[in-house]
């Protein structure tokens, strides 16, 4: 058997074999994009990598990856990113690294959409991953209220001082404790209306590709 790690490493090592030198590539957030980085690096791969957080920038420059600003880039031939859970419909929640915002502008502005997940991310519904909101600061504690009365089950996320996390943007995220989300589509639509959510995690009909990475590999394509 074969360790979580080891899962998201040999998902990593796929996706790179969809990277040519020249293109721009979008590069995700989180610990199996950076198995991904590392592989770039090692390969010398030449791209011009459009980052979703400032976390992947810093990793980006530490390894030498050239990166530009995505308004600086004529297009984007492709993203590769992870997830926080996908479907059976290669649906998904993304934004356990508070980096959603980002990365979904990156990915509707993206040719090609690529997800890399270890196969513990896969469920047959979303929902058992709390699903993340990210919030105008100022009214979010209406948002928490309005949220918990309709039976969202709303956390605002915290620090580990038991502050609020502030994401790149300079956001709150409220994390909707689910367990389950039946239509999917619908709560996207809700919460889209709801004046100060900024965007939100449920990631539908965005990947192309879903690379999944375990004892056998899967690749899913739409
Ligand atoms: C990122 O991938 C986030 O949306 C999500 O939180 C993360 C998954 O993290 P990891 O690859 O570390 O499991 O895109």
């Amino acid at each position: 058997m074969i360790t979580q790690d080891e899962k998201k490493k040999r998902a990593a090592e796929v996706a790179v074999n969809y990277i040519k030198d020249g293109m721009v590539v979008g590069l995700g957030t989180g610990s199996t994009v950076m198995y991904l980085l590392e592989a770039i690096a090692r390969q010398g791969l030449k791209i011009s990598g459009v980052t979703t957080s400032k976390k992947t920038s810093k990793i980006c420059a530490s390894l030498g990856i050239k990166v530009n600003d995505i308004d600086n880039v004529d297009h984007i031939d492709v993203t590769i990113d992870g997830a926080d859970e996908v479907d059976v419909y290669m649906n998904g929640i993304k934004g356990g690294g508070a980096a959603l915002l980002m990365e979904k502008i990156v990915a509707k502005n993206s040719k090609r959409n690529i997800w890399i997940v270890d196969d513990t991310k896969v469920h047959d519904i979303l929902g058992t991953f709390p699903l993340p909101v990210e919030v105008v600061p100022y009214g979010s504690g209406r948002l928490l209220k309005k949220f918990n009365d309709k039976g969202l089950k709303p956390i605002l996320r915290m620090d580990k001082n038991k502050l609020p996390i502030v994401t790149d943007g300079g956001h709150y995220i409220i994390d909707l404790h689910l367990n389950a989300i039946d239509n999917p589509q619908n709560l996207a639509e809700y919460l889209e209306r709801q004046v100060g959510v900024v965007e939100h995690g449920l990631f539908l009909d965005v990947a192309d590709v879903i690379i999944i990475g375990g004892d056998k590999n899967i690749i899913k394509e739409r």
